[in-house]
């Protein structure tokens, strides 16, 4: 059809053509303004290489929000400072393979506290590989750690446990006074969440008033139910009715809360074995999960604290927190080779979306 313009002018110029002009005017602003809030409300994934997702068996779920540019900017640059520690660049930058760059990646893995034990190991494998494969040239040595170190993390499986086939997934994070157990708990709510469950958060540190206001708060950022009871009261109980409330409400995830302080070990032990059997009672199979928070900066400290607690509470995963802020995530290294435990998040700040399902490919890449 040929369009003549004078034809249209005349048209527009009639009372019939102006309706139809302000018709397909009102039309194209009204598409014009929908597709922009579909474009604003679909979850754009900045980087294909940032993990969102939480692993676990459960079925098909809706895809979870991703993370903003800026978390996987805070996520890169917490692990580049503790690669910078490593100086890893530097050493393999030399011209020879030979016993001064050993003794170089020995003090650098040691100073990024991926511990005395592990580093020598690992040293003794990356010898062992070298003089098989006829290594000579650094950067060939630098694929072979990488090879080694990744092939001895993914030994452990960094996926949750699977949900149970009925009622609530019950995850209990236990760890020191000031870990991280709180933030991880809320964050972990929200991933949660964004796949598509409903989630309950149980208040079971009830040492302070302000530990119970703290997870409140959480509670409404992330979306998630919340049940306490007042400050002093016993967790256990807490915790039970928790799950009951749970069970009430079908809900998918239950988190657990519980204190922390160490000054009197021997009692919070005894209130986290307490807890651990109660939990079991109300659903059966609980708690599916048991993660300790370590905070990341704590070095090897952290492994003392995990032995602990792995005697009382049967901890199933670790999440290392506070990695944006420290130099020393070769303790992720340390964790898994001398505690045998999977690290199966990272926290890397205090926002939200700042905890990562852990990816031992993408740290070691990271790291070396
Ligand atoms: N930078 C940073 N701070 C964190 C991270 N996780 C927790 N924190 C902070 O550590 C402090 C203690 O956290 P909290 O959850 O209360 O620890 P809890 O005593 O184990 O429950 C708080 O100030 C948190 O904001 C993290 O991954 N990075
Ligand atoms: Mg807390």
């Amino acid at each position: 059809m040929n369009l003549d313009p004078s034809a249209l002018t005349a048209f527009l110029s009639t009372t019939e053509g102006q309706v139809v002009a302000g018709v397909i005017l009102v039309v194209l602003v009204a598409v014009t303004g929908w597709v922009m809030r579909t474009r604003a409300s679909t979850p754009r994934l900045e980087d294909d290489d940032a993990p969102s997702q939480i692993a676990t068996s459960s079925p098909a779920k809706p895809a979870p929000r991703p993370a903003g540019p800026s978390a996987l900017e805070r996520f890169r640059a917490g692990f580049s400072r503790t690669s910078a520690a490593l100086g890893v660049g530097a050493i393999f930058n030399r011209s020879a393979v030979d016993d001064a760059l050993f003794e170089a990646l020995e003090e650098a893995l040691i100073s990024a506290d991926v511990g005395v034990r592990t580093t020598m190991s690992l040293l003794d494998a990356l010898r062992q590989r070298a003089r098989d494969h006829r290594i000579t040239e650094p950067d060939a040595l630098r694929e072979a750690l990488r090879a080694l170190l990744k092939d001895r993390l993914r030994q452990q499986d960094p996926a949750l446990k699977p949900a149970p086939a009925e009622g609530p997934h019950v995850i209990l994070v236990v760890g020191v006074n000031g870990s991280g157990k709180t933030t991880t708990i809320g964050k972990l709510a929200a991933l949660f969440k964004a796949q598509g469950s409903s989630v309950l958060l149980g208040a079971g540190d009830t040492f302070r008033a302000g530990a119970i206001e703290q997870l409140r708060v959480w509670s409404e950022r992330a979306g998630a139910d919340f049940v306490a009871h007042q400050e002093g009261a016993d967790p256990a109980a807490v915790l039970f009715d928790a799950l009951e409330a749970a069970k009430a409400r079908s809900a998918d995830v239950v988190l657990c809360d519980t204190a922390g302080r160490l000054q009197s070990k021997r009692p919070l032990m005894e209130e986290l074995g307490k807890v651990t059997r109660v939990i079991g009672r109300a659903v059966e199979g609980a708690p599916h999960e048991v993660l300790l928070v370590l905070d990341g900066t704590m070095g090897q400290n952290a492994l003392s604290q995990a032995r602990i607690f792995g005697e009382v509470t049967g901890v199933t995963g670790v999440v290392l927190t506070k990695l944006d802020g420290t130099a020393k995530g070769g303790v992720v290294v340390a964790v898994m080779e001398e505690l045998g435990l999977p690290v199966k998040f990272v926290g890397i700040g205090e926002q939200l979306d700042d905890l990562r399902p852990f990816d031992p490919d993408a740290f070691v890449d990271t790291l070396i």
